[in-house]
Formats: C-alpha cells, structure tokens, sequence
C-alpha cells in the first residue's frame, strides 16, 4: 500500500512538472516577424501586434506601442555630438552602451556640416547607410553594442515590454547582429538574429505573450563605426525602433 501511495505521489510530482515546464515553454515562444528589401508590411503587421501608437508623451497606457524614428532630435544632440542617454525618458527608453555614448546622425542641413548617415565618421557610410524613416539613424560610437532599458514613461521605475523590433541598415553577414532580449532578473529570453541585406533594409520584431522584457542588447554587425564596409568588416546602424508600452515591473 505504501508503495502504491509513493508512485502516486510520483506520478503526480511528474504530472505537475511538465505542465509547470509546458507552461514556461509556451510563455517564452515569442511570435518573430523578419524581413528584407521591402520592409513595410512586415513593419506594419508587427504594429497591429503591439497596438496603437502612444506618441511621445509621458503617460502610461494599459496597452499599445511606443516608436522612435530619431528625426525629432535637433541639430544639437545630433552627430557629431552625442545623444543623451534619457533623451526618450518620456517614452520610457534608456540608452547605454560600453563604448562612449550613442550618437544620432545629421541631416542635410546642420550648423556643423557633418554629413548624413554618419558620414562624419566614414564619407562612405553615406552610400551604404540609406535611411527607411527620413534622414536621422542611430548607432553607438566606440563599440558594436547598445543596452536599451525600459522604465515606467517619465520616470525611474523599472518597467517591462511585450515586444522589440527594429529597422537596420546594411547587415552584410547573419551571423553578426542580434537582439537578446532580457527580464526584470537580467535572465536571458533569448537571442534572434536578423536577417541580412547588403546595403539594404532589414527588420526583426519579437513579441511575447506577456510584458517580461526589462532589457535588449542590441549588435551592430561587427565592428564600431569607423573603418570601410566590407571584407570581414560589417558595419550596421538602425533606424526606426518599436516597441510595447512600457509596464512597471512587478
Ligand atoms: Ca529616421
Ligand atoms: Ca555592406
Ligand atoms: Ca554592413
């Protein structure tokens, strides 16, 4: 009888764990939306996911989606100065990178004259770097590798996010640029690669069940922005970001 009892409570034990283990796995299967060349209408199926657009402004909403396209910010936190890492704090986004800071591109017109499409840097990023939303893109300086951190809009207060996508530019080689999507305990949900297209653009959205995403590290192909494209050098920047209304963290 004893016996019976304990492989009972066995089967139990077992039965209990693969639902707990088929429930994690069924949050953590993300919806992935890629696309090459001609982005728009996997750029507009992945907004129908998030929701509607709640602008810029720092209130929260119970739903919907946040999107920066970078051609709002003026000529002086432009390249070739760099952007504040807080400037989208109303939009509930924070920029931090392990190199000296991150930097949006001039446009044509700018009182230092550097060129568009970070072509201050390197003249021939002009050529390769061909904006999707205007003339403004964003990439880090001195490294490959941007954080993007989400808060609470307009605060400090750490928050969550359904989903990240985002608009690059020039990916030569898969392998090199990717987004791994982080929670509130900085446990890894995942790295996706994005597709690739030679002075092209690509997009890579990822959206969740439920808002579980803190943080994204984003790559940049393979290298910081300086030296020519091509050979084993793949430099990348982006362009437009959208991502779910940031939640507070529970
Ligand atoms: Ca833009
Ligand atoms: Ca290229
Ligand atoms: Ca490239």
């Amino acid at each position: 009888m004893k016996t019976f009892y304990f492989f009972k409570l066995c089967a139990v034990f077992v039965l209990t764990t693969f639902i707990i283990a088929c429930d994690k796995d069924d949050d953590t299967q993300p919806i992935v939306i890629t696309a090459a060349g001609d982005i728009q209408a996997a750029l507009d199926e992945y907004r129908e996911l998030l929701g509607a657009n709640n602008g810029g402004t720092a209130v929260t909403h119970p739903s919907g989606r946040r999107e920066i396209s970078w051609d709002g910010v003026p000529d002086s936190l432009s390249a070739p100065y760099f952007l504040p890492h807080d400037f989208f704090k109303a939009r509930g986004a924070d920029f931090t990178t392990p190199g000296t800071g991150v930097q949006v591109s001039a446009d044509q017109s700018n009182p230092s004259g550097a060129l568009p499409s970070f072509g201050n840097i390197n003249p021939t990023y002009q050529q390769i770097f061909s904006p999707f939303s205007a003339e403004r893109v964003f990439s880090p300086i001195g490294s490959n590798i941007v954080d993007l951190t989400f808060y609470v809009p307009g605060t400090s207060t750490s928050a969550v996010v359904n989903g990240f996508g985002a608009i690059y530019l020039d990916v030569d080689k898969q392998e090199n640029t990717a987004f791994e999507y982080f929670d509130k305990n900085d446990k890894s949900l995942g790295v996706f690669a994005t597709p690739y297209l030679n002075e092209g653009h690509v997009f890579l959205g990822v959206l969740f069940e439920t808002p579980i995403v803190h943080r994204v590290r984003i790559e940049y192909g393979n290298s910081a922005l300086g030296p020519n494209d091509g050979g084993s050098v793949d430099v990348a920047v982006m362009d437009d970001f959208i991502y779910g209304e940031p939640q507070a963290a529970q």
